[in-house]
């Protein structure tokens, strides 16, 4: 299972584009079994340079990297929380992705018609978002009976789920997001189920004209990308791309930019496994106990966990490898209790 990104916007402000530059860096089927297999969802692998030199280090024979999922979600139009376009169709498929990359146009061009006849990602920012608010209210309030019904009776959860959904009512009359609530771990858990759509992280992604690829974003929620740049990158070979991007004076691929940010939105850290066979990348979320780790590779490595050999990944490179680390005292022996951190070595010990 991997952690999925909705790409949302308004029609013809360059999603599919994007998606289809990104579906050329799938990761191999067989690698991630339990997949759908579904022409609007792409899995992609996230990019990581230390995986290569684990592989140099390892002599391993396979590279696996770690991956996430990418879906373009068409549809979206002012008003499809009263059914316009596709509606809410097109908001049950938001609901299920981990996270929202919301992409806005800041590119002339009379040839490709703007739904709103004209550019302003500011004015197109704020009539997405109002229309996730729109359809959270619905969901909210749809909920909030229910929830005071049961809250008569007495029950405790109900109680919490009631002050809950209030405070997240008066966010979303104001405007705000579902997040900007401030709730108690006990009201969060009484709502755990609700999957509001402006709970979920959300990326702007900007989609600017060539000549403003290099352009700084303004916080870090947000990205420049040029998503003609990223289709013209995508259909080259690896060395040609990375020549393209030293000509256009730029450091990193656009599309790699999204993931990452992607990645570190979704609060996510990475460990790694290395030896003769393979290096793989793994996928957790910050702040993961060793068990929880485990249990990504394999559901029995986390019921019969006993231990972790750790190793650092800078001691990992330092020492030429396992043996050396080991040798210079550098694997640790780690227990349950044990929080993984980014860029990790692991060995599970379990029975
Ligand atoms: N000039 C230019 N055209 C783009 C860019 N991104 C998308 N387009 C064009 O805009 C049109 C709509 O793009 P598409 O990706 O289908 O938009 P979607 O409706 O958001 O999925 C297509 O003709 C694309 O070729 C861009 O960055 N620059
Ligand atoms: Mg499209």
């Amino acid at each position: 299972m991997s952690f999925s990104i909705g790409i949302v916007g308004l029609p013809n402000v360059g999603k599919s584009t994007l998606f289809k530059a990104l579906t050329k860096k799938q990761v191999p089927a067989e690698n991630f079994p339990f997949c759908t297999i579904d022409p609007n969802i792409g899995i992609v692998e996230v990019p990581d340079e230390r995986l290569l030199k684990l592989t140099q280090i390892s002599k391993s024979e396979k590279t696996i990297p770690t991956a996430i999922e990418f879906v373009d979600i068409a549809g979206l139009v002012k008003g499809a929380h009263k059914g316009e376009g596709l509606g809410n169709k097109f908001l049950s498929h938001i609901r299920e992705v981990d996270a929202i990359a919301h992409v806005v146009r800041d590119f002339e061009n009379s040839n490709i018609q703007h739904v709103e006849n004209s550019v302003d990602a500011k004015r197109d920012k704020e009539i997405i978002l109002l229309e996730l608010i729109m359809a959270d209210l619905a969901t909210v309030e749809k909920r909030l009976k229910d929830a005071h019904s049961q809250a008569k009776g007495g029950d405790k959860i109900a109680i919490k789920a009631v002050s809950a959904l209030e405070k997240i009512k008066a966010q979303l009359d104001s405007e705000h997001m579902a997040s900007d609530a401030n709730l108690s771990d006990e009201e969060k858990f009484a709502i755990r189920d609700l999957q509001l759509l402006t709970q979920k992280p959300i990326l702007t992604v900007v989609n600017v004209a060539e000549e403003d690829a290099n352009r700084e974003p303004k916080n870090e929620n947000e990205i420049i990308i040029s998503a003609k740049i990223e289709s013209e990158l995508a259909e080259l070979s690896d060395e040609d791309a990375r020549a393209m991007l030293k000509d256009l004076g730029m450091n990193q691929s656009g599309l790699d930019k999204l993931i990452t940010a992607s990645y570190r939105l979704l609060n996510l850290i990475t460990f790694l496994t290395s030896g003769p066979q393979e290096s793989r990348a793994w996928t957790v979320e910050n702040g993961s106990t060793a068990p929880q780790a485990a249990g990504k590779i394999h559901t029995d490595f986390e019921k019969g966990f006993i231990r972790a050999e750790v190793i650092g990944y800078d001691d990992f490179v330092k020492y030429n490898g396992e043996l050396g680390a080991k040798e210079a005292g550098k694997m640790n022996l780690e227990g349950k209790e044990y929080i993984m951190q980014d860029g990790d070595i692991c060995h599970f010990l379990h029975n």
